[in-house]
């Protein structure tokens, strides 16, 4: 029996399918009593420090962990459960931590690099443990904006390191207490083998592991992300299928293209190696997600079985029901990381949200970007961008941002500015891609799903003139989306562009190409891959 301590932050769905899957019970923490009890205590942790340090405050829960780590009760920590080891965070400051480890978090702000870290990055193993039994130095799932740095007096605790941009501590251990960075329950087979070691043994450190490279002084390297998306959306027949449109037209002969059902083919592309899996609910826009149950159905049961990360669009926004029932952006975001979303996607109202704040040229705190990332942190917030491409002479034909473009317009023009749009490419809006990342940006999101809806079914290749135009504007990670018809064009954009991830849907929902080949023609051009 394993016990997990729900605090209600973040996907914790996951932690508890992964135990399931693993062949293990989980009960959840219930009275603060409760943590001293448990056999074997996971402490999952998403979002931002001071929110979780808060709610174990209110919970009375601080006290009971302190306890129980002091009598080396068995503990797994992860993600910002490591960070509340530590004794504070520039991502709260004045807010204590646990205070069990010496040192502090700091946020990563190296000139290069995205903020967050969202991707799969290695470790420097630095002791034994049971817990790596069977590891064979697989890349894992990080997402967090916060490290914790390594000092003198923290020595003792690592277990591993991580270098993005610095090195930092992505393990700590001690007797039975340990804690990841990393999120074992999203890291594929590998992240389920050590979350199952801990399950079984607990993860007594400093017991001899055959076979295991010790310390492995490389630096690590993130990988570039590979994503296959499904865009799902009801048929005529009322059935909720995976279909694909050719510049967003998902009709054929005036029927809503039938390419598959969800939850089997999310298991498809986990099995084949896929990096993460986006679902959009393409219609959203008009269909109210906490009424459209369906799509949370789809949520709940593929999270049972796809061990990666989850995102998930469409229909976040505020919104009240035929009853007069009000629900926030948040409460719909909610509703998605309850039944099993890591991330959550917004397309439409970040449109609006940025135009609202361009206008105001100040934050209400009121949008749902805002709402969100301030609850489950910047990196569970993507913003879908539906750009379509509009031509003018020159750059002072427009207010708006232009590039100069290798392929002019229709009649010879040879500037470009990328309009973004709404409801699924069906209303333009006065506002342009640089204008709409930026402004996202600053209310706090963590990445940008840059669609192109020019591109979007074409398999003509990525847009790289789009993608270097956003690349040049924000520094949150960036996936490149719409247009791939070949393994050639993902080592294109990997090689042109400084992305962190490209997206998929066609090729592979048709099966034209793959993930497997993208994945063996990236090692064999030297991009770093999972
Ligand atoms: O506006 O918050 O309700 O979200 C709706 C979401 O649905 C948005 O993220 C929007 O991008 C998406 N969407 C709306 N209509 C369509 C459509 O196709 N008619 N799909 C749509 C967007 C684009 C990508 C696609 C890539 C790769 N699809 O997701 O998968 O372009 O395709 P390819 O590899 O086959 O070229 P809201």
């Amino acid at each position: 029996m394993i016990t997990l301590l729900d605090y209600g932050a973040g996907n914790v769905r996951s932690v508890r399918n992964a135990i399931r899957k693993l062949g293990f019970e989980v009960r959840d923490v219930e009275r603060p009593d409760d943590i001293l009890s448990a056999e074997k205590l996971i402490f999952p942790g998403v979002g931002n420090f001071g929110v979780v340090m808060e709610r174990l405050q209110q919970k009375g829960y601080i006290e009971p962990l302190r306890q129980r780590i002091k009598e080396n009760k068995p503990l797994l920590g992860i993600c910002v459960a490591l960070q509340a080891l530590f004794e504070g965070s520039e991502e709260a400051p004045g807010v204590a931590g646990l205070g069990i480890i010496p040192g502090q978090i700091k946020r990563f702000s190296h000139p290069r690099l995205s903020v967050p870290q969202i991707g799969w990055n290695g470790l420097k193993i630095h002791k034994h443990s049971e817990i790596f039994s069977g590891y064979k130095g697989e890349k894992l799932y990080f997402v967090h904006s916060f490290y914790a740095t390594i000092t003198d007096e923290n020595r003792e605790w690592i277990l591993a390191t991580t270098d993005y941009g610095n090195e930092y501590i992505s393990g700590v251990a001690r007797g039975n207490v340990t804690a990841f960075q990393f999120h074992p329950e999203k890291s594929g087979v590998a992240g389920l083998n050590i979350l199952h070691n801990f399950l079984k043994n607990g993860a007594e450190e400093d017991q001899p592991v055959s076979g295991l490279p010790l310390p492995d002084k490389k630096p690590t390297r993130i990988a570039k992300r590979i994503i296959a998306c499904l865009d799902v959306r009801t048929n005529d027949a009322g059935d909720l299928v995976v279909t694909k449109g050719d510049q967003y037209d998902v009709r054929e002969k005036g029927a809503v293209r039938n390419l598959s059902l969800p939850v089997e083919l999310a298991r498809r592309y986990y099995e084949e190696g896929a990096d993460e899996i986006t679902f959009l609910n393409i219609t959203g826009f008009r269909d109210f997600p906490m009424q459209d149950q369906p799509m949370l159905e789809i949520l709940k049961r593929t999270s049972e079985n796809v061990f990666v990360p989850l995102t998930i669009g469409g229909g976040i926004r505020e919104f009240t029901d035929s009853e007069g029932k009000s629900y926030s952006a948040l409460d719909v975001a909610s509703a998605y990381f309850r039944s099993g979303a890591d991330k959550i996607s917004i397309g439409s109202d970040a449109v609006y949200a940025a135009e609202q704040y361009r206008h105001d040229g100040r934050k209400t705190g009121k949008t749902s970007i805002e709402q969100i990332s301030i609850v489950y942190g910047a990196q569970a917030v993507v913003i879908s961008v539906d750009p379509r491409r509009v031509y003018v002479n020159s750059p002072d034909d427009t207010p708006r941002n232009t590039i100069k473009t290798k392929y002019p317009g229709p009649k010879g023009e040879a500037y470009c500015w990328y309009q973004c749009t709404v409801k699924g490419g069906r209303e333009g809006r006065n506002i342009d891609v640089v204008e709409l990342v930026q402004a996202c940006a600053e209310l706090g999101a963590g990445e940008i799903l840059l669609n192109c809806i020019d591109k979007d079914g074409t398999n003509s290749g990525f847009d790289i003139e789009l993608i270097n135009h956003v690349r040049r504007a924000v520094s949150i990670p960036l996936i490149a989306s719409s247009g791939a018809g070949s393994s050639a064009h993902f080592i294109e954009v990997f090689a042109e562009t400084d992305v962190e991830a490209a997206l998929a849907a066609g090729i592979f929902h048709r099966k034209e190409v793959p993930l497997a080949e993208v994945k063996n023609l990236m090692r064999k051009k030297g991009i770093e891959t999972r």
